[in-house]
């Protein structure tokens, strides 16, 4: 008897993707380039299960039924070159390979020609939620061969997380064709930075600007996870000030490095904006935030040199947290709105029919920014699928004409008392420049015309046009 679907990769994201594509009635062949990896496997979780254990890419290819389906988990770049190239020569016309890693969505464009080329299928799918996700439930983004969608859709959508009243929407939906699956999985992994950020930001302004004790936090956390920020970061940072160390009995969360490393997936989104020219200036922020947290030497050395101010809030407090809260919100609707900017972005110069309400409910569940919030975005693009930014959307619109005064109150408090929100600052600081009609370009065209003779256009004619700045104006005094 065959097995229904192969992979490549026993390290934790691949075999608890195994495991879950076994429990859900599927026999899995699984591979692992270390092969003792794959016999503690077998003999470990897989014990007793529908899983074959394979020593060579060979036996993994033939243990399985056509149209033959093979997922590999393994670290993302040469490796996955290496196996396609293993494979092509062992699999037939038809057969299915996927990328589930963390690739380069470039990478995926030109796998998926190379690999459809030589008669084969190929899939590069976005896989989100972690090790727990991977086992229970992720949010899956595929994309690649058009024609392998029809073969993986009944194991793949069975293996997501559910969402809906009755738990029965998965979180799976064909992404587009080529490297779209990744970059909607960038764009994914993108805006996580951003709500993580910005959760931060919430965070130090109310202990740093109204001192609130960690049990303080901890009750303003849950009461926001009742309202309209309900979401998985939300609730984990809640929890996070429950938390004791096991060894001082203090709260654990004082006890951590403030300097975050980062993996890489956030720096490309950035650099990908800037190539298209998209000011997706949130998670380019919180690129740079970790940063800027990672030189904690050189940090401690000018925080005894460089002056700042040192009070605190003076205002009331809770309206203070409801001002908090407004920020957080209305940037994270900023964030969201740069976020589908950038992929509409993406999807023109590509060529990818994306469908944006699809992408918002592939996040709804299994993922790290799962959120109730992204029904609205849903229904945001259910009505309106050629919506050019979120923010015009009317649930958008008025949600942060409602956020808007606190919001600009914490910007305003943030600077007056020297406490860095550059997430909220810069959310409100894009919002601003969006919603203007007239922004001070003019003058910009104006400089670049006087010094390169770039030119400009008019507001009242068409054409293009260059003046002789330096003749027309105005003598400066000796
Ligand atoms: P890793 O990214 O740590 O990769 C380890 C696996 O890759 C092992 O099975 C290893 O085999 C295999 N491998 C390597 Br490294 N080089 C290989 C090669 N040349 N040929 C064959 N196999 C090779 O594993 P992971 O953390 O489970 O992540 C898998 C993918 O999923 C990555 O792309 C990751 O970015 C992505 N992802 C991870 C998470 C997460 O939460 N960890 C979430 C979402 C996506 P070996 O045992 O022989 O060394």
């Amino acid at each position: 008897e065959k097995c229904d679907f192969g992979l490549i990769g026993l390290a934790v994201m691949g075999e608890n993707l195994a495991l879950n594509v076994e429990s859900r009635g599927y026999s899995v062949a699984v591979y692992n380039r270390t092969t003792e990896k794959t016999d503690a496997f077998i003999a470990g979780r897989a014990a007793g299960k529908k899983f074959v254990g394979c020593h060579t890419l060979e036996d993994l290819v033939k243990s399985l039924k056509t149209p033959r389906k093979v997922m590999m988990l393994v670290k993302a770049g040469p490796a996955v070159d290496a196996i396609i190239e293993s494979l092509l020569p062992l699999m037939d016309k038809g057969d299915i390979i996927i990328d589930g890693g963390n690739t380069l969505y470039s990478d995926t464009e030109r796998r998926t020609k190379y690999v459809e080329e030589k008669g084969l299928l190929y899939s590069g799918t976005g896989v989100s939620g972690g090790e727990e996700g991977a086992l229970k439930g992720p949010s899956l983004m595929p994309g690649g061969s058009e024609a392998a969608w029809p073969e993986l859709k009944e194991i793949f959508q069975s293996i997501a997380a559910k969402v809906g009243p009755n738990d029965d929407i998965p979180c799976c939906e064909w992404v587009g064709p080529r490297g779209a699956g990744h970059y909607v999985k960038m764009v994914h992994n993108g805006i996580e930075y951003g709500d993580m950020q910005m959760i931060c930001e919430a965070y130090f302004l109310l202990k740093h600007g109204i001192g609130l004790t960690n049990e303080e936090l901890y009750d303003v956390f849950a009461e926001w996870n009742k309202g309209e920020l309900q979401s998985y970061l939300i609730e984990i940072t809640r929890d996070i000030f429950s938390v004791k160390d096991e060894k001082t009995g203090d709260f654990l969360v004082d006890k951590v490095l403030d300097r975050a490393g980062a993996k890489g997936t956030g720096k490309w989104m950035s650099q990908l904006a800037l190539d298209l020219g998209v000011p997706s200036t949130l998670v380019t922020t919180a690129v740079y935030a970790r940063s800027l947290s990672a030189v904690k030497e050189a940090r401690v050395r000018a925080s005894k040199v460089l002056s700042g101010p040192t009070e605190t809030y003076s205002g009331d407090k809770q309206e203070f947290i409801n001002h908090v809260r407004d920020a957080l919100y209305a940037s994270k609707i900023m964030s969201y709105a740069q976020g589908f900017v950038q992929l509409q972005a993406a999807a023109a110069e590509h060529d990818w029919p994306l469908n944006y309400g699809d992408c918002a409910l592939l996040w709804r569940g299994g993922c790290i920014i799962r959120a109730q919030f992204l029904d609205r975005i849903k229904e945001a693009f259910d009505a309106d699928a050629n919506l050019e930014n979120l923010l015009l959307a009317p649930y958008f619109t008025d949600a942060v004409k409602k956020a808007e005064a606190g919001w600009r109150n914490v910007v305003a408090t943030a600077a007056t008392l020297g406490i860095p929100a550059p997430a909220f600052a810069g959310a409100l600081a894009y919002y601003d420049g969006y919603r203007r009609a007239n922004l001070p370009a003019n003058l910009l065209q104006a400089q670049r015309d006087y010094f390169g003779a770039h030119t400009f256009q008019r507001t009242d004619e068409e054409g293009t046009f260059h003046a002789e700045w330096l003749k027309l104006r105005k003598e400066p005094e000796a």
